[in-house]
This record gives structure tokens, C-alpha cells and sequence, in this order.
């Protein structure tokens, strides 16, 4: 049997505070590319996030809450949702040891996505309906979310074109926040309301985050299905 490559998944808490938890979406689509899901302890201790980065082969950076605006510059407005400080902190100081190295992919998943552009220097809009400069069409889609909502255009020659290999998607929509400002990497997928719903960075062989939900997408889904196995390819 071929070794798994391990992948480090970032987690939250539940509403008590008690229990870290993590959709079992993420942990399915990752084992069913043949890959080991390790559910990351919320710790912002530099050294034992040292110890993971070092033992793991990849990191995904889940859905979850929103982000603490202050650690974009801005006061939070009426329409933020509920922030976990913890894993505020917790993501965004692994994110900042791997932007240190090149040879550990990252995949970011909706919150991932944001996360991940603020850890580049970019913001995000607290909450898409009431900050958006344009007409918006539904983020928040009512269909369950295993089913395609909107389309995204894909840039072409883009890591995520190449993957996916279409230059449209249909893909599930289930978020309020969205990138605003760009942090050091560039958009590759955009809504047909201009909202990115995707980016990557260039510098690095696999580092890539999307807004919408591939781990409920993957079953029936081609191009959901090749984004996971094009990841967990990338950390063997
Ligand atoms: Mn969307």
C-alpha cells in the first residue's frame, strides 16, 4: 500500500467553547483521495505549529466563522457574523509559517479562502449584501449544498483551470463574506457578479483557496473531485 500523505485540517469550536468540531465532509473528501486527515488542535503555540508543518504533508484550511475584522484594520460592522478569536489566531499564525515554505500545499475552503487573503495582506467584505458596491446575485444559495447554485469563470491557464480544466463551474454557494482587497496572490475564479470566488498564489507549486463548498460537491462533481485528488497528488 502506497504511504497517505497526511493533511492537517484546521477546525473551530462549538458554540460552548468546549469542543473543537469540523464538518466530516472535509475528512471524507480528503480519505477518499487516499490521503490521512489529522484534525489540527486550536493552538496558536508557534513551536508545536512548527512540529505539524514539519510532520504533515499538506494543510486545509476549513470552513467555519467569520474573521475578526480588527485583524483586517476595520471595526465590525452590523452585518458580521460570529467570530471565534482562537481560531482566528490559530489559522493565521499557520498560515504565516507556511507562507514560509514553498514545499507544503495549502488548500483553503470558503473561510479558508478569506483566511487565507488576510494572511497575505488582503480584507474581506464583513458581509456581501449590505457592503457590496454591485448588484449581487444569492450567496447564500437555498438549494441543499451538495447542489450547484452559480456559475464561476476561471482564468484561463490558471492552477485551477488546469485542474479543473473547464473555464466555467457550476459550484454551491454558501457564504456572506467575500474577498474585497487582494492580499499578495491573485484571483482565478470570479462569480458573475464580479464576487472572487477564487485565488491562488503563484509563487508557490499548490497554494489555492475557493469560496465555494467542493467537500459537498466532490461525490458527484468531476471538477470538485479533481481539485481534492490534484491537492493530495500534490503532497505525496
Ligand atoms: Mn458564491
Amino acid at each position: 500500500m502506497p504511504k497517505r500523505p497526511l493533511i492537517g485540517i484546521t477546525a473551530g469550536l462549538n458554540d460552548q467553547k468546549k469542543y473543537q468540531v469540523l464538518s466530516r465532509y472535509f475528512m471524507e473528501a480528503i480519505i477518499a483521495q487516499g490521503a490521512l486527515p489529522v484534525m489540527l488542535p486550536l493552538t496558536t503555540d508557534e513551536d508545536l505549529l512548527h512540529s505539524y508543518v514539519d510532520t504533515l504533508d499538506g494543510f486545509l484550511f476549513s470552513g467555519g466563522a467569520d474573521v475578526d475584522p480588527l485583524l483586517f484594520g476595520q471595526w465590525q460592522k452590523p452585518g458580521c457574523g460570529s467570530i471565534c478569536p482562537l481560531r482566528d489566531a490559530h489559522e493565521l499564525t499557520l498560515a504565516k509559517l507556511l507562507l514560509q515554505r514553498s514545499d507544503k500545499p495549502v488548500l483553503g475552503i470558503c473561510r479558508g479562502l478569506q483566511v487565507l487573503n488576510i494572511a497575505l495582506g488582503g480584507d474581506i467584505y464583513q458581509d456581501l449584501p449590505s457592503e457590496y458596491e454591485g448588484e449581487l446575485i444569492a450567496h447564500r444559495q437555498k438549494q441543499p449544498s451538495y447542489y450547484p447554485s452559480h456559475p464561476v469563470s476561471v482564468t484561463e491557464g490558471s492552477l485551477l483551470h488546469r485542474i479543473s480544466v473547464k473555464t466555467e463551474l457550476m459550484v454551491n454557494s454558501l457564504h456572506h463574506q467575500a474577498l474585497h482587497r487582494m492580499g499578495a496572490w491573485q484571483a482565478c475564479a470570479t462569480a458573475p457578479d464580479g464576487v472572487i470566488e477564487a485565488a491562488e498564489r503563484l509563487q508557490h507549486p499548490f497554494f489555492l483557496g475557493v469560496q465555494w463548498h467542493p467537500e459537498r460537491l466532490y461525490e458527484s462533481d468531476p471538477a470538485a473531485n479533481a481539485l481534492f485528488a490534484a491537492f493530495v497528488e500534490a503532497c505525496r
